[in-house]
């Protein structure tokens, strides 16, 4: 299995982590955002130019939601998607709400983070969004330890390993305690320590993050 990656990059670390959870051995080709993505051999595999791609048995896979369920059914076990339908349609909605709701919500707030303009009116309503998005989670989390009940799923990787990262961005897990207690249970397992990057590899990225944000 090849796995084209980069330590920053959010959207490859939940396929990362359902790697390393999964024990699926991995050969790791290390992308730089600054160019590696354009290249004509890398184009070929992925016309997006996008990272995560992962290539199993010469079968190429884009799009980190796609590689996961890709993965599920390969490699079954342990499964991180439950066969109840409540609970499949729980880490769906988590897993799209992240992506479609709560991922873009961050894009103003790193902006300011790294001293670009935005409107005041666009982080409003950013960390208003954010605010929505947490308080969701924290009530389908209820009573349970995890987003489909009593077991880890991909809502738990789709979503923690966005959520951890947002006090980052400014935003404190105080006020939502079954959020802030699931986050630091997932923190502690080896594949989010292992993935995680570093203060130092974060300020190295930093002007690379600033110039692709320039583009949006
Ligand atoms: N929807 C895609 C998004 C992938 C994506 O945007 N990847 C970023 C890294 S987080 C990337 O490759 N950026 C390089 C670029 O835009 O040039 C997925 O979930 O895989």
């Amino acid at each position: 299995m090849k796995f084209y990656y980069n330590r920053l990059s959010l959207n490859v670390r939940r396929v990362w982590v359902t790697l390393l959870e999964k024990q699926i051995p991995f050969e790791p080709t290390l992308m730089k955002l600054d160019g590696d993505q354009l290249e004509p051999e890398f184009t070929a595999l992925n016309p997006f130019q996008h990272i995560p791609v992962i290539v199993d048995d010469g079968f190429r896979v884009v799009e980190s939601l796609a590689i996961l369920d890709y993965l599920e059914a390969k490699y079954p076990s342990p499964s991180l998607m439950p066969k109840d339908a409540q609970a499949i349609a729980k880490v769906r909605m988590v897993e799209m709400v992240t992506v479609n709701e709560l991922l873009p919500a961050t894009v103003p707030l790193l902006k300011q983070m790294v001293k670009l303009d935005v409107k005041s009116t666009q982080l409003e309503a950013a960390q208003h969004k954010i605010a929505t998005v947490l308080q969701f989670y924290e009530s389908l989390l209820g009573d349970c330890p995890y987003f489909a009940g009593e077991e880890f799923t991909l809502a738990e990787v789709v979503a923690g390993t966005l959520v951890p990262s947002l006090p980052l961005f400014g935003i404190s897990l105080d006020e939502y305690s079954k959020l802030k207690v699931w986050s630091e249970k997932l923190q502690a397992r080896d594949s989010w320590k292992e993935t995680a990057p570093s203060q130092d590899e974060i300020e190295a990225a930093m002007p690379t993050i600033r110039k692709n944000l320039e583009k949006r």
